[in-house]
């Protein structure tokens, strides 16, 4: 055993699956499945109908039950719908989500065009659009150019539980007759759930009883929907069974089950559907339990037509969701594209964009439970050096802390944390990350413990106690994070004053944050603990990671004044939580399964918003065999976070532990990493400024091209790269898909154009996957590599040109000082544009407000695709000097023409002229 947790025997606690619940055994989708598709017992009251500045209000009823609902309707700027369903007179509040979306959106005044018995006609700022309510039964329709793009309720599956008062003075309540379950027995009541839910040992007591809302919204045209992370799942959404539904509910699952709908870590319930001439989004907001079933069909839609007699007829693909949420209200936004990018800015208007990373965390990340003390760590850095691989940053896990109490050190292991850091780690201008869970040990001696207590900081049980479970430490008591009060204290606790032992080189890991409670229903905290504010945990389940690491990156923000970016990795995440910094894929197993699952994982994540991901390199749990983790090197130092990790109990795994050739295998594939910074940090820029995710899946970049829809096994880097990780073993030649015969593509490597698109055969050996480089694209570079990010700062670049078919490339350089807010606050950046265009490259300002200034230079452009070799290449520099022939090389088998030993400031307007 290399590492210890005397506290208790941690790993057997950990993997107890069985606990997870079926969808059978979740009783709001048992009582939401009672409910019939087909007509809807809703109708819209139209005589309650309120149109103001920024909405339209009316309410529904409910035939049978007699009941109303109010409804609300928005048209949010930049094309995006709102719906809202709420009870009348609740009888208290129904959540709602705070803190996700960054402003109360800006709504646009509608304008009632029509209005009947039956029908209401609404158009907002475009015309084309409309929004059509029906009455008998209640539907809304979203319409674009005389068709039907989406439609809620047209199933008629929109539920909503009202709340009750306790048992004792309760009566046989509205949906209770709606469902037919008024006379049930007390054995059929505890069946659905509606008081009480048991399983196994656990009792889950509704202190309101039954209070999910469900909602169906069907696609029209459409048969592609992808998103609602987080599932060890394919990229394109499958159908749904009954039992096998997508579940949103953020669990601990040691070693996951891939090819599963079963939620594991994280939540986004962001749907995006897909057709050649529209992208359509639809967020459900809400953090409870969420539960999506979809199904695709072939519809047949009518096509209005001349003479009214021959109506003609067409079978068009349809995807109903129907979305399940165990509490809180029915709040959904459409955002209705209509191009991918469009959606993704959309999302971003309502949660935030990426945050944007500092440089060091784009580097390579060392990472294991545990690096075991003071001496390892100093190993494990020398390491790096000695087999000349770069990285950024070591981790220490759990053990580094005084008994799995964060914010301490491990006296014997970790006596000098100071001296680690400085004369260790920035000295090599190298980072450390440190882990910080939510969980903290019931110990009256740990100051943590007992302001927290004193404060009322903890989250309580339904008795009003704090509420107790057990995780590392045994027994502990969790922070209720959805407390602003709690998240201002425990912020403070990064301050260097008070977190003794860090420095301005520490960052953050905040896991085990869904949070996991060993012994706890589903390894999770129970649904009737009680939160600030008297919220149950049940309506914030799954925002209690957000908020942590919300709290986290307040801290480090805080720590530094406001001044340095912070770094904070989560388990666990929500929608919006892009903007406090990075996640990754939780516990995957070294299997190349694992490896293969993990690219539509991240490309789900990414196109929920959250650019900055990744996957454990090597796979956490097990050994990987060599060849497995070189692929996965080589997979990784191509994703947004690249960490290697891996479960306490295997073996070590430092990248040069794995003979000579898989180490300079993998010395490339990081290197080829820290060459690409300069562009992979631009992505991020944009990620940050305009919502670009960073990674991203085919068909993003090429919307009309149907063959990408279903493509998963490579992926788009930015716009110019096309990366297929190889993830199966011994393999020699892969099967590439190369989009659009309008396109050219590259070896990135070889510089070689690739004949021909669509599936193209390509070998492959071992040192490398393959990465092309898209016709029409500049790529910046760095010429060469250092031990770490800091190290290359003044290392000159390298442009590289692909041109397309017209002879044409663009691209862009986003630069700063890579760690501090002065980006924002004082322009100190630098945004350059490069394009070629006319045989001229030419370098300019895309950021005039930009004020950043260097000295480092483009030293090398190579330019792919140069048909002919030129007789003459000058440089001009706008700043007074005059044309300068340079020296080039023309390679005439592959179209590359090679200009070194330029010395053009990358700050600077220049050209390159090609004669
Ligand atoms: O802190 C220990 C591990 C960590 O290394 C891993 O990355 C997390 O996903 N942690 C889970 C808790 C224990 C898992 C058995």
């Amino acid at each position: 055993m290399e590492s210890s947790s005397q506290e208790i025997s941690v790993q057997d606690e950990a993997v107890d699956k069985s606990q997870f619940k079926t969808c059978k055994q979740i009783a709001f989708y048992r009582r939401q499945k009672h409910l019939c598709p087909g007509k809807s017992p809703y109708q819209t009251l139209l005589k309650t109908v309120e149109l103001s500045n920024s909405n339209l209000k009316f309410q529904i009823i409910n035939e049978e039950s007699k009941v109303p609902l109010a409804v609300e309707i928005y048209e949010i700027e930049g094309n995006i719908f709102r719906l809202k369903i709420n009870e009348v007179n609740p009888l208290k509040p129904r959540y709602e989500v705070p803190d996700v979306l960054i402003k109360e959106p800006a709504s646009l005044r509608l304008k009632i065009s029509e209005k009947d018995a039956d029908k209401l006609v609404l158009t907002g700022p475009e015309q084309e659009q409309q929004i059509h309510i029906m009455a008998k039964p209640f539907q809304i329709q979203l319409i674009s150019k005389d068709e039907i793009l989406l439609s809620m309720n047209s199933s008629g599956l929109l539920y909503l539980e009202h709340l009750q008062s306790p048992p004792q003075n309760r009566k046989s309540t509205s949906q209770e007759k709606e469902s037919g379950l008024a006379d049930s027995s007390k054995e059929n009541e505890e069946d659905l759930g509606l008081w009480e839910e048991k399983i196994s040992s656990f009792l889950d007591i509704k202190a309101n009883g039954p209070s999910s809302v469900g909602l169906d919204v069907s696609l029209h045209g459409f048969e592609h929907v992808y998103g609602i992370p987080q599932h060890a799942e394919t990229l394109l959404l499958k159908n749904t069974s009954d039992d096998d539904v997508y579940r949103l509910y953020n669990v601990d699952v040691f070693g996951y089950t891939i090819h599963s709908k079963m939620g594991i870590y994280g939540s986004v319930p962001l749907l995006l559907a897909h057709k050649p001439d529209q992208t359509i989004g639809v967020f459900w907001l809400n953090s409870s339990e969420t539960l999506v079933e979809i199904s695709t069909k072939a519809a047949v839609k009518v096509l209005p037509s001349k003479t009214p007699d021959i109506s003609k007829q067409r079978v068009v693909p349809q995807t109903d969701v129907r979305w399940m949420s165990e509490s809180g209200i029915i709040d959904v936004f459409i955002l209705k594209g209509p191009c991918p990018f469009d959606i993704f800015k959309q999302y971003a208007q309502l949660t935030g964009t990426q945050a944007l990373p500092p440089l060091f965390s784009l580097g390579y990340h060392q990472c294991r439970w545990n690096y075991e003390d003071e001496e390892d760590v100093e190993k494990v850095d020398a390491g790096f050096d000695t087999f000349d691989i770069p990285y950024d940053v070591i981790w220490l896990d759990i053990e580094h802390t005084d008994g799995k109490r964060y914010f301490t050190w491990d006296k014997k292991r970790f006596s000098n944390p100071e001296k680690m850091q400085k004369q260790i780690l920035m000295k090599k201008k190298r980072k450390l990350v440190v882990i910080v869970d939510p969980h903290i040990k019931i110990d009256p001696l740990y100051t943590i413990y007992s302001q927290a207590k004193e404060r009322g900081f903890f989250v309580k049980d339904r008795n009003g106690e704090d509420f107790e479970g057990i995780c590392w430490p045994g027994l502990s008591s969790y922070l209720d994070f959805t407390n602003p009060e709690v998240r201002q204290w425990y912020a403070d606790q990064f301050d260097f004053k008070t977190y003794k032992g860090s420095s301005e080189i520490v960052f953050v890991w905040n896991d085990m944050n869904e949070p996991s409670v060993f012994r706890g229903i589903e390894l999770t905290m129970s649904k009737d603990a009680v939160h600030y504010g008297k919220w149950e945990h049940r309506d914030v389940h799954n925002l209690y990671g957000f908020y942590q690491q919300m709290a986290t990156a307040e801290g480090l923000v805080k720590r530094s004044g406001g001044l340095e970016r912070p770094f904070v990795l989560t388990r666990s995440f929500f929608a919006g939580s892009q903007k406090y910094g990075a996640v990754w894929t939780g516990d995957n197993k070294a299997d190349w399964s694992y490896l293969k699952i993990s690219i539509p994982m991240l490309l789900t994540i990414s196109i929920a918003g959250i650019s900055f991901c990744g996957a454990d390199v090597g796979g956490f749990i097990g050994n990987p065999e060599p060849e497995l983790l070189v692929r996965w090197y080589q997979a990784g130092a191509l994703q947004p976070f690249f960490r290697g990790h891996a479960n306490m109990g295997t073996e070590r795994r430092e990248p040069w532990l794995f003979g000579d050739k898989n180490t300079k295998i993998i010395r490339e594939a990081i290197k080829e990493r820290y060459s690409l910074l300069p562009y992979l940090y631009t992505l991020f820029y944009r990620a940050h400024s305009v919502a670009e995710p960073v990674m991203r899946p085919l068909w993003v970049e090429f919307p009309k091209e149907l063959e990408t829809f279903g493509i998963e096994d490579e992926y788009m880097l930015g716009s110019a790269l096309l990366v297929h990780p190889v993830t199966a073993p011994k393999i020699s030649t892969v099967n590439i898909f190369l989009p659009g015969p309008q396109e050219i593509w590259y070896d990135f490597r070889k510089f070689r154009h690739l004949e021909g698109h669509g599936i193209l055969k390509i070998p492959v050996t071992l040192s490398n996957i393959p990465v092309i480089q898209r016709g029409g694209t500049i790529i910046p570079l760095k010429i060469s590599v250092g031990k770490s990010t800091e190290w290359m700062v003044d290392v000159p670049y390298e442009l590289r040109a692909a041109l397309d078919y017209k002879g044409c490339a663009t691209g862009e350089l986003y630069l700063d000082d890579g760690h501090s807010f002065h980006y924002l606050h004082e322009k100190q950046f630098l945004l350059r544009k490069f394009s070629f265009y006319d045989n001229v490259l030419s370098s300019r300002c895309a950021g005039e407000e930009g004020l950043f200034q260097t000295k480092c230079i483009v030293q090398k452009i190579l330019i792919l695709g140069i048909k002919k070799e030129p007789s003459v290449v000058t440089t001009t520099k706008f700043d007074g000097k005059d044309d300068k022939a340079v020296a080039f090389a023309y390679d005439t088998k592959n179209s590359v023409l090679t200009l070194q030993k330029l010395s053009l400031n990358i700050g600077n307007n220049w050209e390159l002229r090609i004669k």
